[in-house]
Order: C-alpha cells, then structure tokens, then sequence
C-alpha cells in the first residue's frame, strides 16, 4: 500500500478541526501511541488526533480519505493482536475524549455508551443499578468498550452470558468515507435487512469508527460460588469442562490453567495458595445466580462429575477476598508471562469437547519444533490461550519454525471444528493464517465488504487481510 505522509498543512486543518489541544506530534506521544499490548512490536504514528465529536471524526476521515492518510482508530491500547497498531504509519485517532456512559435506561433495560468508557467503569455503572453488562475481558479495568467491540471481545463470562456481540443493538458509525449512520435499531428482535451491526462488532477498526453503543443489559446475579479443582493430568482437566454442560449445568466461568501458567502468575502476583508437586492443571468454576441452595446443588453435581475425571480435593473459595485472590491468579497469568519471557500469544478455539486434543496437539506440536508453551483460558467456550515462550529458542529458530509450529496449531484447530482466534482478533499478528480458516472465495467476499466501506483502504489498513 502506498499512502501519503502527513505534512504541516494536514496538521494545521486537523488543529482547525480539533483545536489545537487535542492534536499531538511531540516524541513522547508518538512513542506511547505506536504500541499496544501486543508483543514488543512498535509502529510509529505521525499524528495522534483526540476528537470529541461524530462529527470531528467525520471532518478527519473525509480529509484523510481525500488525501490518502491511513487512519488507525485506538481505544485504551489493550490489544492483543495489534489491531492499535500504525503499522502504515499516518493518523492515529486516540478515542479517549468519548468517555462518557449517555444513559442508562432502566425501563428498557439498555444503555448508551461512548467507546473510550472504560468495561469496568461500565460494569460497576450499571451494577449499581441492579443491572448486568457481563463481557469481562482480563484487562477490563482498562480496556475501553469500543475496542472490546472491535475485537468482540469475551472473558470468563462468556460461557453462560456470551461475548461482547451479544449485548450490542445498535451503533452509531462514522464511515471512512465521513458519514454518520446508526447500523440498526435499538430493539432486542431486528429481521431488517441486514445486519450492519453485527458486522461492524468484530471488524476491527477496518470498517468504521463507533461513536455511540446501546447495549442490552440484564438484571444483575446476586450469588456467586466459585471452586477451584486441581488435577493430576491436564488432559483430564479438559475433559472435565464438557461433562458438566452434558450433567445440565452451565457455570457462570470454566477456565483452565495448566500447571505452569499457575507457575508464571505466582512467581509475579501474590497469592496465598499451596499447590502440590503433582497437580498438573486447574479449573476454575463459577456458578452465579439468585439463590445460594441451588447454587450449592449446581456445585455438588459439579464436584461429583470432577471427581469422575480423578481430580484432587476440591477448593471452595468462602470469602469474597478468596474469590478476589482465586481470580486475580486467573486474570493475570497473561501479564505475568508477558513480563517474564519474550512470547507469542495465540488465541485458539475448538468445540468445547475437542479441548484435550487441542492441548495433546499443541505439547507435540511444540516438542516437534523445541518450543515451550504456557496454556490457559476459557475452557467452558473451548478457548484455550496458548503462551510460547522463546526460551532457549534462537533467534533463527523463533522467526523461521515458530511460524510453521503455529501453523501447524491452527490447521489442527480447524481440523477440529475450530478456528484461529475466539477473543483476540486477527489484526496485525494472526494475518497470515487466514487461509487456514477460509479459502479465496471467502475472503473475497470479506474484501470485497471493506473495499464497499472504504474504498481507498484508509481506515486500518493492514489489518486482518494479507
Ligand atoms: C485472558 C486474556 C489474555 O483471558 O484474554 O487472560
Ligand atoms: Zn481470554
């Protein structure tokens, strides 16, 4: 792709758009905005814009389209696949400034939403009015839910509630060509047309900029239980997660962590717990409703199917601060192998009954090409976070077999039922191995729906395509 570099005229119409308060080009802020959470990788923006209106947005994009600028939208930088990444340089548009929740309507049970909100500030927003917005991403205390909207984000919670998809209605979207639509309507049953906005969830940042979400919202689930099983084979481990939907119970979180993932969090977070020599992986396992008796009966059954998989002795966490402990081990594992090793972070899925031969594969897979990987995740949705960790692995080995290693990975979670990412996205990081999951004809028709969007290929470019 060929674009245009921004000049000081590009600046001075932006500052007239913005004012000049909300445009930044010194070195400190290109090098915060030319990164995100994924990897080590870093791709400089020339520009970092802060707008505050739909309207602003439309003002940018129609300069940047008519100039040929790429334009990279950004949320809190949380990403995982590089979706906030510069990668051709040009405009970063920074979401920060649309921080604000609209409204909550409690007669509807909805609510409307600027993108740079923070999920928790959300969360907690609506809790507070007996309601439940439940996609929980790890990094919810700063992710904003805009970028959780690109990358339909999930969590733990997905397994009983759904993912970020579920709860969007309808957006408001300034395209790359400068219009301002809704997609839909704020209505919880919509067979009009098509469905412009769950097209937009999920795209990444390639195909529009959203600026105002209503969200759907629940009543919120007073009671939770939460139970920690440790195993001695993490493949029974796995095996475990789909005999309890077949039992009838559907938890409210089913993650699995393998031994070393425990290993890495422990050695960066503190938490009080004990783990014996020879257990080999955990679930963890929450139910979450109204009323604790039949939340106590969901876990007995629940105990009862784990230890038909020869689990060790069960923990129940009894305090809210043991919840708080067992769940700060779980969410930080990421971030505790990210600051501890140089790593990969793939993001696989398969049906929830295939999880055990996707773990099996990935150890042989890695024995086969001499890396180690770390694997953890939502076990309950059949999505497992795979960590490689470079180690003693050589530079030449780390950019020539891992590629092929990983490859590997996602033939076997789409020979599976699967594919190449549940959570994360594709972005910048996963690219390459699109053809894994869908043949020309598919991606055409992709393409061909950015191309219709964004004709000239400003918005995001690099991402999700090869
Ligand atoms: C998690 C993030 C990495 O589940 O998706 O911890
Ligand atoms: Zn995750």
């Amino acid at each position: 792709m060929q674009y245009s570099k921004v000049t000081p005229e590009h600046i001075s119409i932006f500052q007239s758009i913005i004012g000049k308060d909300h445009v930044f080009y010194d070195e400190e802020n290109i090098k915060h905005y030319a990164h995100d959470e994924t990897e080590d990788l870093k791709f400089p923006p020339e520009v970092i814009l802060k707008p505050r209106t739909a309207e602003e947005i439309s003002e940018i994009l129609k300069v940047c389209n008519k100039e040929n600028i790429p334009v990279t939208p950004r949320g809190a930088g949380t990403g995982l696949s590089g979706g906030a990444l510069p990668v051709y340089g040009g405009v970063i548009l920074a979401m920060e400034r649309f921080n604000s929740i609209i409204a909550i309507d409690e007669r509807n049970l909805q609510a409307t939403v600027e993108p740079g909100v923070i999920n928790q500030v959300f969360q907690e927003a609506v809790i507070a009015k007996g309601l439940f917005y439940p996609p929980d991403p790890a990094s919810k205390g700063s992710c904003f839910l805009g970028g959780n909207l690109a990358e339909n984000a999930g969590g733990p919670k997905a397994v009983k509630y759904g993912v970020t998809k579920d709860y969007v209605l309808n957006l408001e979207v300034v395209l790359p060509t400068g219009e301002i639509i809704w997609t839909g309507a704020n209505v919880l049953k919509n067979a009009t047309g098509y469905n412009l906005t769950q097209l937009i969830v999920g795209s990444e940042g390639t195909l529009g900029i959203i600026t105002k979400i209503i969200f759907r919202l629940i009543p919120y689930p007073t009671q939770t239980l939460l139970m920690l099983v440790p195993f001695f084979s993490a493949e029974k481990a796995c095996e475990a997660v789909s005999a309890v939907f077949r039992a009838g119970i559907t938890p409210s979180a089913m993650e699995f962590m393998e031994r070393d993932a425990i290993d890495w969090v422990l050695k960066f977070v503190e938490v009080n717990i004990e783990i014996k020599e020879n257990i080999k992986a955990h679930l963890l396992i929450e139910v979450d409703g109204n009323d604790l008796d039949v939340l106590m009966k969901d876990c007995e059954k629940i105990s009862e199917v784990m230890y038909g998989f020869e689990c060790d002795e069960i923990l129940f966490a009894e305090t809210a601060a043991q919840k708080e402990n067992l769940w700060k081990m779980r969410r930080r594992v990421a971030e505790a192998v990210r600051s501890h090793a140089v790593y990969k972070e793939e993001d696989t899925v398969v049906p929830r009954a295939e999880l055990a031969v996707l773990l099996k594969g990935v150890k042989e897979i890695g024995t086969k090409y001499g890396f180690r990987s770390v694997c953890y995740g939502h076990a309950g949705d059949g999505n497992m976070h795979v960590n490689i960790i470079k180690e003693n692995l050589s530079d030449e080995d780390w950019n020539t077999k891992l590629p092929l290693g990983i490859r590997e990975i996602f033939e076997l979670c789409v020979k599976l039922g699967g594919t190449l990412s549940g959570e994360h996205g594709i972005g910048w990081v996963q690219k390459n191995y699109m053809d894994i999951a869908f043949n020309e004809k598919q991606l055409d028709l992709m393409k061909g729906i950015k191309t219709l969007f964004d004709p000239n290929h400003i918005l995001n470019p690099g991402k999700i395509f090869v």
